[in-house]
């Protein structure tokens, strides 16, 4: 069984909305659970700061599926709630970001795990940290917690859920 951290965040539409359809989504799918999720947070843009607020949360996944395979998932599941990519960096309804494959480090054409910048931004890190707070970072090889100085300006609590079956039947 493997272990991976999902980015998940949204600008556009009912934010809230295309997080919890994201989640129930990837529940749905053979050969794969999820199992933990963090807090949401409300995120000021990075990258391209003229747009909207983002909301952003971290979850875990088991599967026995390979990364690749997560990220045809990953994929699928923005193209089912309807992904247009506009612009890079822009506005999106929703993404979805694999962050973490076991301790793998995967360099292919399609795939960089771990994410190369997450360590770098607030709006992973800080919910990420609330999942592996122990863990170490299969590259560099320092723990998780010790970037939690690096970018926490822009990165507000907005909810915080009592679990995966809460969130997913979680009424707006
Ligand atoms: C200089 C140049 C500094 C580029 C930062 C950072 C670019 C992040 C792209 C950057 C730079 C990104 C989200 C977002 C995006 C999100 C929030 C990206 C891709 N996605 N801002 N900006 N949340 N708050 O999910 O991550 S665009
Ligand atoms: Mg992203
Ligand atoms: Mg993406």
């Amino acid at each position: 069984m493997n272990t991976a951290y999902l980015s998940l965040g949204s600008n556009l539409g009912g934010r809230l909305e295309m997080l919890q359809d994201a989640v129930r989504m990837l529940q749905q799918q053979a050969d794969l659970e999820v199992t933990r999720i963090s807090s949401i947070y409300e995120t000021d843009p990075v990258g391209y700061t003229d747009q909207a607020a983002f909301l952003n949360m971290v979850v875990e996944i088991k599967s026995k599926l390979s990364a690749k395979e997560i990220l045809t998932i990953c994929l699928e599941t923005e193209q089912n709630l309807g992904r247009i990519r506009e612009f890079r960096w822009g506005p999106r309804c929703i993404d979805l970001d694999i962050l973490l494959y076991n301790n793998d480090n995967i360099e292919s054409s399609k795939l960089t795990i771990p994410h190369p910048r997450m360590h770098e931004r607030g709006f992973v890190l800080v919910p990420l940290l609330e999942l592996v707070a122990d863990s170490i970072h299969p590259v560099t090889g320092v723990p998780f917690w010790k970037y939690e100085e690096v970018q926490k300006e822009g990165v507000r609590v907005w909810k915080v859920i009592a679990g995966v079956d809460a969130f997913v039947h979680l009424e707006n």
